[in-house]
């Protein structure tokens, strides 16, 4: 192993926060470096615990995440956050607003906090997330926050990477809380309804419960049965034997946060005691590890191609031309790479 990879490797290791945000920036720029730490890094991690916070844009995330963190401070323990955006790749405006709501933090040396647009990373936004957590990890942070707009699959599939997800909810959604995408929900280990000093949050609780209890009862079921149980069915099987808890919380005015954080706790132990938590470790690497191999693999397959058949764009165009059909093409691409 080259010297100076050993020596940021040991730098990270040791909680240093310039050489972790040079190794997040090499991440980034796909720096071929920066595989090399995270090898050597990779025996260093799976020790934090991660927690997914999502919810739709402007249900408080942030200033939870602002609460929580000073909470965990409190008791001792060091605390990670990247804040992902994928929403505002040029304005970078939540994450400012991220930035400003935990600015409380930025000289707590116990605290890093790291955010990511969709910008960078070869193996895209969740690849680039995963590899954050774990050089947060390797820093030896004791809980890594992720924070992510519940707005798509990407999102979705980021927080379900967490330890425990909360889903954010506010009140005031009446009617129109089955409208919340079924894919948010159904990641939620744990909702928090926050602002909950609007009116309806009690609500808002109510109906969250109703749903879950309907999830509870429902196989699934047709989706021409009415639409409330269409959505329900699509919500993913309980895991065993976990209630969803729902916390009041007003992040504005730190209420709530420790029955949050008790909640988060609970699950926490719940995973353990269930051999869970490596089930979710697992369903992540399996995730990450495959990407990677497509990853290789299609680079490799692409330099071959163009050693054998010229550019890509020239293979392209005479596709484009019916000189040649992609079938054909992939297929004995990619059995001779097997060979
Ligand atoms: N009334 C009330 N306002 C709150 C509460 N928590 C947060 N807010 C306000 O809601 C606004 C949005 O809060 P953020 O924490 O930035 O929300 P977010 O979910 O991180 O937002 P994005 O990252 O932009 O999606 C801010 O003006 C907060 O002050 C609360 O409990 N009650
Ligand atoms: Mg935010």
């Amino acid at each position: 192993m080259a010297a100076n990879v050993e020596k940021t490797a040991a730098l990270v290791a040791s909680g240093d926060v310039r050489s972790a945000a040079r190794l997040m920036r090499d991440i980034d720029d796909g720096r071929a470096s920066a595989i090399d730490v995270l090898k050597a890094l990779f025996p260093k991690t799976g020790r934090a615990y991660v927690v997914g916070i999502t919810g739709s844009p402007g249900a408080g995330k942030s200033t939870l995440t602002d609460r929580l963190i000073a909470f965990w401070r409190a008791k001792g323990k060091t605390v990670g956050v990247v804040c992902v955006d994928p929403t505002s790749p040029f304005s970078g405006g939540a994450i400012l607003g991220d930035r400003i709501r935990m600015q409380g933090h930025a000289t707590d040396e116990g605290v890093f906090i790291r955010s990511l647009a969709t910008r960078g990373a070869l193996g895209g936004l969740s690849r680039a997330t995963g590899e954050v957590i774990r050089v947060m990890d390797a820093m030896g942070k004791d809980v890594v926050i992720v924070e992510t707009v519940g707005v798509g699959q990407d999102e979705v599939d980021i927080a379900k990477t967490a330890h425990t997800t909360v889903v954010v909810v506010v009140p005031g959604m009446g009617d129109d809380i089955q409208a919340i995408k079924a894919g948010i929900l159904e990641v939620a280990d744990v909702f928090a309804v926050n602002k909950a000093d609007r009116e309806g949050a009690d609500r808002t609780v109510r109906e969250l419960r109703a749903m879950l209890e309907l999830r509870n009862i429902t196989a699934p079921v047709d989706h021409d049965a009415d639409h409330t149980m269409t959505k329900s069915a699509a919500f993913r099987a309980p895991e065993h034997d976990w209630e969803i808890p729902i916390v009041k919380t007003v992040a504005a005015r730190d209420e709530g946060i420790a029955e949050l954080a008790a909640a988060l706790e609970k699950h926490r132990e719940y995973l353990v005691k269930e051999g869970q938590l490596l089930r979710r470790e697992a369903q992540r690497a399996r995730q990450e590890f495959v990407e990677l191999l497509r990853e290789r693999l299609v680079r490799h397959a692409l330099s071959k191609l163009e050693a054998e058949q010229g550019a890509l764009d020239g293979v392209a165009e005479r596709i484009a031309r019916r000189e040649a059909d992609p079938y054909t093409l992939a297929e004995q691409l990619s059995d001779r790479l097997v060979r």
